[in-house]
C-alpha cells in the first residue's frame, strides 16, 4: 500500500507542478509533443483493430497487459476501442515501412502505421511510456497510466542490427530467443547470427553430418580464451552444441514474430577450423590432426592487422570439392532462412597455406594472377554464384573488397569506417559495423575492472557514432550493427552485460535523426533503462559511471587526469591508501602523484552523496604505463 502511495505521488508530482513527466524513450523518436493528462488502463477497456495484421499486434499488446496487470481487455474489430491499432488505408508518406504515429489522450490510445512493422515499433514505444513494471514477466502492482503524447516516428536506417557469435561459445535456443526479445524492445530489425568459426559449427547440415557430429564439439577448457591449452591426442570433445534445422525454424519464426530478419553467417574461407576438423580434405594441408579449437592460441598477430595462422583454418580455393561442399551447405541454409541475405564471412583469411599449395599455384596460373589475394576474390565470386543460384544475396566482411567482388555484393565494414566508405564509393550497399564504434566485445569501462580484452569502447563513443560517413551517398548505407564476439563470453547474462547499455546507444545511432541525439538526455534515459532491466531481469553494465583515468609523465612527475562521461558526478580519490568516499579529496583538476615511495591511486564516483561507480585501484607503475 505504501509503495502504491509513493508511486501515485511520484506520478502526480509533475501534474501538481504543471510539468509534463520526463519520457524515457530509447531510441528517441523523431517527433514528440507532450500534451495534458494521461490515459489510465481500467481493465474494462476494449482494444480495436482494423485489419487481420493489426489484430495480430493488438493481440500481442493484450497478452502483455494481461500478463503484467492481470486485466483481460476485450479485442474487437473496428476503430472505436479505447485503444486502437490501425493500419493506414491510405499510406502516410512520412512513416515509410517501419514508422508509426502514436497519440495518447486521457480518453484513447491510437496507434497507426502503414505496415505491421510500424505498429510493432509503435507498440514498443507505448510499452516504454508505461511504468517500468510493464517489463515484469509476471503480474505486478503498478499505476497503469500512460502520459498524453503525440509521437511521429520512423527510422533513419533500414538495417539496424546486432550480431551474436555462437561459435566461440554456444548459446542455447532459449538464450538466443531472449537476446532477440531484447533487440525487439529497441527496434532492432536484423539479427546477424555468426554460426560457424574455428571453435564450433552450430547449424545442422543434413547432407554433411560430420559438421555437427565433429565440428560442434571441442575439448573442455577454462581460463582466458586464446590462452588455453590445445587439444591433446585422444582427448574427448565434450563442450559445444548446435541447432537442429527444427531449432533454426523455431528461432526464425520467433524472430519473424518480432519483425527481426535473421542473417545467417557461414564464415569462409578463413575461420573454418571446425569445418576442417570435420572434413580435413577441405583445406590445403588436409591434416587429419586438426581439431575444433578450444580457445588456444593458433595465430601470430603482428600488431598491424597482419597475422600468420599456425594451424590451417582456411578452405582450399583451388579444389572443386570445396565448392561442392559449399553448394550443399548453402542449399540447405537457403532453404532454412527466408531472408534475402546470407553472410559468407571472408574476414581474416590467412593465405600462407595457399602460397605453398600446388593446386593453388596451378589455379593462379590458370587465372593469370600473381598474388594469393586474388584467389580470395575468385573464391568469393564462386560463392556468390552459388548463392545467386539459390536466390540469395551475398554479404561479407570488408576483406571481400580486396580480391575483387561483384557490384551486387553487400559489404560489412568492420576495420574502421574506411572499407565502408570505399565500398559505397564503388556502388556497393554497406552496413557499418566499425570496431571503433560498434564492437560490443570490447571493454566498456576502466580496463582493470572490466573483463579482460585487448581494446576498449565506452558508451559515450558508441553514442557518438554517425553511421553515415561524410561525403557518402546515404542510399548506399543500409545502416549499422553492433557485433558481439563471444571469445570471452560464456553466458547469456554476460552477453547482456556487454550489450546493454551500448546496444541502446547503437539503437539510437541507427534509428534517431543525428540532430535529435543528445548525450546528457541519453544518459538520463539509460538510467531509467537500468531500472527497467532490473524488473525485466536483464543484465547490463554500469561502467559508464567509472571515470576515465589518464596519466601523463612530465619532467619526471606523474600527472593524473580523471574525467567523467556522465554529467554531474563527483569523483573522489585518495593517494594515501585510504578508501575513497565522500570525505576524501574531490577531483577538480589534474594533480600530481606523490613521489618517494610506492603509491596507489584509488578512485570512485558518487552522485548526491551516494557511490555509483566501482572502487578503482591503480599502482603508480600501472598509471605510468597509460
Ligand atoms: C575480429 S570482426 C574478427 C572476429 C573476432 C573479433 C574479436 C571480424 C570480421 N573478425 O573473428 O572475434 O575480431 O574482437
Amino acid at each position: 500500500m505504501r509503495n502504491l502511495l509513493a508511486i501515485l505521488l511520484i506520478f502526480s508530482m509533475p501534474a501538481l507542478f504543471g510539468q509534463k513527466p520526463a519520457l524515457n524513450l530509447i531510441p528517441r523518436p523523431v517527433d514528440v509533443q507532450q500534451t495534458d493528462g494521461s490515459f489510465r488502463l481500467s481493465g474494462t477497456q476494449t482494444i480495436s483493430f482494423n485489419s487481420p495484421d493489426a489484430k495480430m499486434i493488438a493481440g500481442m499488446f493484450e497478452q502483455k497487459i494481461s500478463k503484467v496487470a492481470g486485466y483481460s481487455l476485450k479485442l474487437q474489430k473496428g476503430t472505436s476501442g479505447a485503444i486502437r491499432f490501425n493500419l493506414n488505408k491510405t499510406e502516410d508518406g512520412r512513416l515509410g515501412k517501419e514508422g508509426y504515429s502514436l497519440t495518447v489522450t486521457p480518453g484513447n490510445i491510437e496507434l497507426s502505421a502503414n505496415q505491421p512493422a510500424g505498429l510493432f515499433y509503435g507498440m514498443q514505444t507505448l510499452f516504454q511510456l508505461f511504468p517500468a513494471e510493464i517489463e515484469s514477466s509476471s503480474r505486478v502492482k503498478a499505476d497503469w497510466t500512460v502520459p498524453a503524447v503525440k509521437i511521429t516516428d520512423y527510422p533513419r536506417f533500414p538495417w539496424r542490427g546486432l550480431m551474436l557469435d555462437v561459435s566461440r561459445n554456444f548459446f542455447s535456443k532459449e538464450d538466443v530467443k531472449k537476446y532477440i526479445d531484447d533487440m525487439a524492445r529497441f527496434k532492432f530489425n536484423t539479427f546477424h547470427w555468426h554460426l560457424t568459426d574455428d571453435n564450433g559449427w552450430r547449424v545442422e547440415i543434413k547432407s554433411l553430418p560430420k559438421l555437427t557430429e565433429v565440428g560442434a564439439w571441442r575439448v573442455a577448457r577454462g581460463g582466458h580464451f586464446g590462452e588455453r591449452e590445445a587439444p591433446k591426442d585422444g582427448e574427448q570433445a565434450t563442450v559445444g552444441g548446435f541447432y537442429t534445422q527444427a531449432d533454426i525454424s523455431e528461432i526464425i519464426q520467433y524472430a519473424h514474430d518480432r519483425f527481426i530478419t535473421i542473417v545467417p553467417e557461414i564464415d569462409v574461407p578463413g575461420h573454418s577450423m571446425a569445418a576442417i576438423a570435420s572434413y580435413p580434405e577441405l583445406c590445403c594441408t588436409k591434416d587429419p590432426g586438426i581439431k575444433v579449437n578450444p580457445g588456444s592460441n593458433f595465430a601470430d598477430w603482428y600488431g598491424d592487422g597482419t597475422f600468420k595462422m599456425l594451424i590451417d583454418n582456411t578452405l582450399n580455393p583451388s579444389d572443386e570439392k570445396v565448392y561442392e561442399f559449399l553448394d550443399k551447405v548453402f542449399t540447405e541454409l537457403a532453404a532454412m532462412f527466408p531472408g534475402q541475405y546470407i553472410h559468407v564471412g571472408g574476414d581474416e583469411c590467412y593465405k600462407g597455406y595457399w602460397k605453398n599449395d600446388p593446386g593453388c599455384q596451378a589455379l593462379m596460373k590458370k587465372l593469370n594472377v600473381d598474388n594469393v589475394e586474388k584467389l580470395q576474390g575468385y573464391f568469393m565470386n564462386r560463392v556468390e554464384q552459388i548463392l545467386q543460384a539459390k536466390g540469395k544475396k551475398l554479404i561479407g566482411w570488408d576483406e571481400i573488397l580486396e580480391g575483387g567482388i561483384s557490384p551486387g555484393a553487400t559489404v560489412m565494414s568492420w576495420r574502421g569506417v574506411k572499407g565502408g566508405i570505399e565500398a559505397a564509393r564503388m556502388g556497393h550497399d554497406v552496413v557499418m559495423t566499425p570496431t571503433t564504434f560498434a564492437y560490443l566485445d570490447y571493454q566498456q569501462g576502466e580496463p582493470t575492472i572490466e573483463p579482460p580484452l585487448y581494446e576498449g569502447l565506452r558508451l559515450m563513443k558508441c553514442y557518438s557514432y554517425n553511421p553515415l560517413p561524410e561525403g557518402v551517398d546515404q542510399k548506399f548505407i543500409l545502416g549499422g550493427q553492433g557485433n558481439l564476439w563471444s571469445e570471452q563470453i560464456q553466458t547469456l547474462s554476460h552477453a547482456q552485460y556487454m550489450t546493454w547499455p551500448r546496444g541502446w546507444a547503437l539503437a539510437e545511432d541507427f534509428w534517431t535523426p543525428n540532430e535529435k541525439k543528445s548525450w546528457p538526455d541519453f544518459v538520463r534515459r539509460v538510467e531509467a533503462g537500468f531500472d527497467r532491466n532490473e524488473i525485466a531481469g536483464v543484465n547490463y553494465s554500469r561502467a559508464m559511471y567509472d571515470p576515465v583515468i589518464s596519466a601523463e609523465v612530465k619532467d619526471g612527475k606523474t600527472i593524473i587526469t580523471l574525467e567523467s562521461e556522465v554529467p554531474g558526478l563527483d569523483i573522489f580519490y585518495t593517494v594515501d591508501d585510504a578508501i575513497p568516499g565522500r570525505y576524501s579529496p574531490k577531483y577538480s583538476k589534474p594533480f600530481e602523484l606523490p613521489e618517494g615511495g610506492p603509491v596507489t591511486l584509488r578512485v570512485i564516483s558518487y552522485r548526491s552523496g551516494k557511490p555509483l561507480g566501482h572502487l578503482i585501484k591503480l599502482s603508480a607503475q600501472d598509471l605510468k604505463k597509460r
